[in-house]
């Protein structure tokens, strides 16, 4: 029998709503996982992926990783790990260097055998480039087999990989297929296999309401290798506590409706997420978020669902054809020749995400150089980077933090939501760079 601890989309050092708290909070997670796995003697701790929430996680997160994993090594528990989407970089993977200090081990064609089950990984494709994939993997002599891949895959929510490709085209029989990227735990049959995602380990979105936790896969061989059974249990996690307060106002009521509201939770230490619908006043979100706060509430984020429904109804949007919209809206708003330059690089799907950063400080470094950026028009620039990159998560279907945005483009909200920590990145980088080609 072999017993393995699934887990992923740990996202560590995502500072979520600009907190350092929620950063601590991401890697504290990971280290609830890795404790229990040491704990319960698991035969192995598989990742599929998004270990860190960005492809330049900073030393303290570097750090916390590299102790964590000290303690699994330490404990004789191997590491077995893919690389998704999020942590990608062209040259290496940060998966490799944990791999060159003997901490983990990076999954791929060759099987890797633990106790009786032989694992392979697949990493995060883009889909342009899933097309060149030959699903080929080394055969094993183990009693069972196992895939571990980071993607959107069928038959779950926002699947664009289809399973049963995978399964028909690869060359090893998968008794089980163990995924990372979906935030949302979900087990599905696909041709007899067993498909299942772990969900994150703390909510990277409003959208992840429920517990958060991770699985544990144990593959039991019978008199023939082909009676393996599988079976996929969940345990839960002790992850910082969320209050979701929908609040729908009628005609007349206001901000004290809803703090009368907030007043019946717990908000000692929580993040308050706190959605206002229905009809009544007006209401200041900042009003409500401080009075979250001053009962205790780590942060509070408000959504006037009101203003949504509003905007999305006097913005005329074509849902059959998202793009065509997203181009009749962008001709409305007023941006740059530098902006709308960029724009275009974030639309490109020529234009790999993880390349995107890089393109766009490119793009803004020539026009630095040929002097069509002035310092004034500096904070404009700035401010469009930020939104664009925002409109380029959007494009990003493979996530699904932010496919949660697609939803709901009328609602800026939600972007700034799935992206607080990027956006406040990229926008020093430009003001950075800015700054330094100018003097
Ligand atoms: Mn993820």
């Amino acid at each position: 029998m072999t017993r393995i601890v699934h887990t992923g989309d740990t996202h560590v050092g995502y500072r979520q709503y600009h907190s350092p708290e929620r950063r601590r909070d991401f890697l504290d997670a990971f280290e609830q996982v890795i404790a229990d796995a040491v704990a319960d003697d698991a035969d192995a701790v598989v990742h599929a992926g998004d270990l860190f929430h960005d492809r330049r996680p900073e030393l303290p997160d570097l750090m916390g990783v590299l102790s964590v994993l000290r303690k699994l090594d330490a404990a004789g528990v191997p590491f077995l790990a893919v690389v998704g989407n999020h942590e990608s970089t062209r040259g290496g993977q940060w998966l490799d260097l944990f791999e060159s200090l003997g901490l983990a081990t990076r999954l791929g064609a060759e099987p890797v055998v633990v106790d009786e089950t032989a694992l392979y990984g697949l990493d995060h494709v883009p889909a342009s480039q899933r097309d060149d994939l030959d699903y080929e993997f080394d055969s094993h002599d183990a009693d069972s087999a196992a895939l571990v891949a980071h993607g959107l895959f069928t038959p779950f929510a926002h699947g664009d990989w289809d399973t049963e490709t995978v399964l028909q085209e690869s060359t090893v029989a998968f008794d089980a297929v163990l995924l990372g990227d979906n935030h949302t735990p979900d087990t599905a049959e696909v041709d007899g296999t067993w498909v299942t995602y772990c969900g994150s380990t703390e909510r990277a979105s409003a959208s992840e309401r429920d517990g958060r936790g991770y699985n544990i896969v144990t593959f039991e061989t019978g008199e023939t290798a082909d009676q393996t059974t599988v079976d996929i249990r969940r345990r839960a996690l002790d992850t910082r506590e969320f209050v979701f307060v929908d609040a729908e106002l009628g005609s007349g009521e206001g901000a004290e409706r809803v703090q009368s509201r907030l007043a019946s939770y717990d908000l000692a230490d929580a993040v308050v997420l706190v959605d206002i619908t229905g009809e009544g006043e007006p209401v200041t979100p900042a009003e409500i978020e401080s009075f979250a706060t001053e009962h205790g509430a780590l942060v509070a984020r408000v959504r006037d669902r009101r203003e949504i429904e509003t905007e999305a109804a006097a913005v005329s949007v074509d849902f059959a054809d998202p793009d065509r919209a997203v181009r009749e809206r962008l001709s409305e708003v007023e941006l740059s020749g530098a902006a709308r330059e960029i724009d275009d690089l974030v639309r490109d799907d020529a234009v790999v995400d993880s390349n995107l950063r890089d393109r766009v400080t490119e793009r803004v470094r020539e026009r630095l150089d040929a002097g069509t950026l002035t310092a004034d028009a500096d904070d404009t620039n700035v401010t469009s980077v930020d939104e664009t990159n925002d409109a380029g998560d959007t494009n990003t279907t493979a996530d699904t933090d932010d496919a949660d945005d697609t939803n709901t483009t009328a609602d800026a909200d939600d972007a700034d939501d799935a992206n607080t920590t990027d956006d406040t990145d990229d926008t020093d980088d430009t003001a950075q760079l800015t700054m330094e080609d100018l003097t």
